[in-house]
């Protein structure tokens, strides 16, 4: 009896850390094929923060920084082709805010806006 008190107590204590466990070490934006394409469209996050794009859609996107498309503008991150069902992943950015669109479909945009100030976790 004490034994199945103790083991019920231990898969309670397990699930609660399971549960409390801390999110995906990333932000992540989700690929969409409607509008607003990324979900979500704007996000603010730390200075190096990774920050990854899903692809669960059925066709190829980029994640290309807008500077990538102007003469001697920096290009913070352009991921090339990411295909359905892959990922793209940045490692974290400097302060400023990044603008960028798919070069497949340029009707989709998006922006980071990246801050040296702690941002709260956006579920
Ligand atoms: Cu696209």
């Amino acid at each position: 009896m004490r034994l199945r008190v103790m083991t019920a107590v231990l898969v309670l204590a397990g699930s609660i850390v399971g549960l409390t466990t801390s999110p995906p070490p990333y932000t992540a934006i989700i690929i969409d094929s409607g509008s607003p394409y990324f979900v979500p469209k704007a996000v603010t996050v730390s200075t190096g923060a990774p920050i990854r794009w899903e692809n669960p859609t059925p066709t190829e996107h980029t994640i290309t920084h807008i500077g990538c498309m102007e003469d001697g503008a920096p290009c913070a991150f352009d991921s090339g082709i990411v295909l359905p069902n892959d990922s793209f992943t940045i490692p974290g950015l400097a302060p400023g805010r990044y603008p960028y669109f798919c070069r497949v479909h340029p009707i989709m945009h998006g922006i980071v806006t990246v801050t040296d100030s702690p941002v709260p976790s956006q579920l």
